[in-house]
């Protein structure tokens, strides 16, 4: 029962730590050994598997519904996958969900991270070019985010480092029975 595989599935705007977060369960779990972990990362499932996809709400569609795609399969087979999209449509997510829970658990970890303070720490300069207008359809700025309503989990990043926020999900999935 403990061996069933399962997705954390991470969702939150960019720059919100999604990635950072991901990356550090990552490690950990790799430090317990076991199950393999995959980690389907937002930038690197666009680069490998979305190329073509640019950021309108059906482009955005079709990518996350690839990345629960693979998840499921990675899930079904007794695997632990890590997503780190955006998500930002809850139908969309919830549609994930179902998929996935056919073959495993799916955890739901909202990265709270306020727009405020991602557009404050711009790391990538994004949010600049999107006050500009020189990128269009920005979540958070010009393009929507369904805030999710029942996640599994909810980390705040302002004011909690990293590995703290890593070893919150550590402590649900130990919880949920699933480590
Ligand atoms: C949001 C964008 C956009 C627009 C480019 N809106 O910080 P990043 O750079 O690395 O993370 C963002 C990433 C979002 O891709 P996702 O696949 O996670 O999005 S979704 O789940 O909605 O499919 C950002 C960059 O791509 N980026 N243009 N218009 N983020």
């Amino acid at each position: 029962r403990s061996q069933q595989g399962f997705t954390v599935f991470f969702t939150g705007f960019s720059g919100s730590g999604k990635s950072t977060i991901a990356n550090a369960l990552l490690t950990k779990l790799m430090e317990m050994g076991g199950r393999p972990v995959t980690l389907l990362d937002g930038d690197i499932v666009r680069k490998n598997l979305s190329s073509e996809l640019g950021f309108s709400k059906e482009h955005r569609d079709l990518n996350i519904r690839r990345i629960g795609y693979v998840a499921s399969e990675i899930t079904k087979n007794g695997g632990i996958a890590l997503c780190a999209p955006i998500a930002p449509y809850a139908a969309t997510r919830r549609a994930v969900r179902e998929e996935i829970e056919q073959y495993g658990a799916f955890i739901e970890v909202h990265v709270a991270t306020s727009i405020e303070e991602c557009e404050r720490r711009d790391r990538k300069g994004l949010y600049k070019l999107a006050r500009e207008g020189k990128i269009k359809e920005f979540t958070g700025i010009s393009d929507p985010y369904d805030v999710p309503a029942d996640p599994e989990l909810r980390v705040e990043t302002e004011g909690t480092e990293v590995d703290n926020c890593a070893h919150q999900v550590i402590l649900k999935l130990e919880q949920m029975g699933l480590i």
